[in-house]
């Protein structure tokens, strides 16, 4: 019998002998470069019998975003698309869940680098560590730099509790912090520990230090714009390491530049790279290109989430991190325990 073909889009950087190692039970292919016109020509032809791909976020620039056009000339066999992020936004859940084919992404393995650099962000825009920093590199020393703010007993709020945002409020109660959060449903009284459960509003009205942790979605986004901002204290500390298209990147610098927000500390940018203007020129935006994850050990930890979300699904036809909008689908099988 010969074996089940496996599919890799995009480079691998951390584990290609974890990959190489494979081909004792798969076919292996692969696409690392190339153009989306020789992807969706290959799918007719060299990939047509492909049971499983990994994809990854850079591997767009070389296939696109697997919208609905790419999805429908995906190989029949195909099942699985195991992702390398924790955010998909350029996969089209809807196209694969017509055609039942099982996606996973790599949510835990990002979760301590990206609440990392939630509480660098959150350090930064609350010392407004900017100007100092720059600074120092011109000659200046502190360059005039006025007097920060301590973490210590302001109050954070997190939207989104996943992972990522426990990950932070268990950082930032190191620091002194008073956690609130809000999610679309509350946390068990084990994930919640002391952090409080509050209503959007009450989320927005309550925090110093406002933390993005939740995916982006035709429902959030832009959930933070300017009639949320307006709700907010008057000097409130933005903090987002999730998605730019969460905020108003536009609202958000009036509001920086009117004072309304004291000060932001971005990870992430509404049309990354491009970043607004107004937020580059502010001394009182702290600003990241996009490195959350950014780290030798969790680059490797996520390359070996999607391998074996692809072994698993090859072997059990279950995933390990399947996607949400997918979860108690009665197609989609999942194997938690190998997590
Ligand atoms: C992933 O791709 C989206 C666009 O599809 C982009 O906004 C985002 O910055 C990318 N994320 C990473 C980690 O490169
Ligand atoms: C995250 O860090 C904690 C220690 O703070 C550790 O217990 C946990 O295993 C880490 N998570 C992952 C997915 O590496
Ligand atoms: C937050 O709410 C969403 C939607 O109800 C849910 O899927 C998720 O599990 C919640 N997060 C936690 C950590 O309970
Ligand atoms: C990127 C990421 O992991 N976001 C998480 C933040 O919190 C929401 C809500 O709990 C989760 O659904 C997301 O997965």
């Amino acid at each position: 019998m010969s074996k089940p073909t496996v599919l890799l889009i995009g480079d691998l950087v951390h584990t290609n002998k974890e990959w190489e190692s494979l081909s004792s039970k798969y076919r292996l292919k692969e696409f690392r470069e190339g153009t989306r016109e020789e992807f969706l020509s290959k799918l007719k032809s060299d990939f047509s019998d492909v049971v499983g791909l990994y994809r990854s976020n850079t591997s767009t620039s070389a296939t696109g975003p697997f919208d609905q056009e790419l999805v429908s000339q995906l190989p029949k066999p195909l099942k699985f698309i195991c992702h390398n992020g924790a955010g998909y936004d350029n996969i089209d859940v809807e196209a694969v869940n017509d055609r039942q084919i099982s996606v996973s992404s790599t949510p835990v393995a990002v979760d301590n680098a990206t609440a990392d650099v939630g509480i660098f962000l959150m350090l930064g825009a609350l010392r407004q560590a900017h100007i100092p920093y720059t600074a120092l590199h011109e000659g200046k020393w502190r360059g005039g730099a006025p007097l920060g703010h301590d973490p210590k007993d302001k109050v954070l709020g997190v939207l989104g509790m996943g992972g990522i945002g426990r990950a932070l409020a268990h950082r930032a109660r190191a620091f002194g912090c008073k956690i609130i959060y809000h999610n679309r449903s509350r946390l068990s009284p084990e994930l919640e520990g002391d952090a409080k459960y509050v209503s959007f509003d009450e989320l927005l009205a309550q925090s110093d230090i406002l933390s993005l942790n939740l995916s982006l979605s035709p429902k959030t986004k832009h959930i933070i714009s300017a009639p949320q901002l307006a709700k907010c204290k008057k000097g409130v500390v933005i903090v987002n390491t999730a998605r730019g298209g969460l905020i108003n990147e536009a609202e958000l610098v009036e509001a920086l530049e009117s004072g309304q927000v004291g000060a932001v500390g971005l990870d992430v940018f509404e049309e990354e790279p491009k970043i607004h203007p107004g937020l580059v020129k502010n001394d009182r935006a702290f600003l990241m290109p996009h490195m959350g994850t950014w780290t030798v050990e969790t680059q490797r930890d996520m390359e070996l989430l999607v391998l074996k979300n692809l072994e698993t699904g090859m072997d059990s036809g279950k995933l390990i991190t399947r996607i949400a909008e997918q979860k108690g689908l009665p197609w989609a099988k999942d194997d938690t325990s190998k997590l």
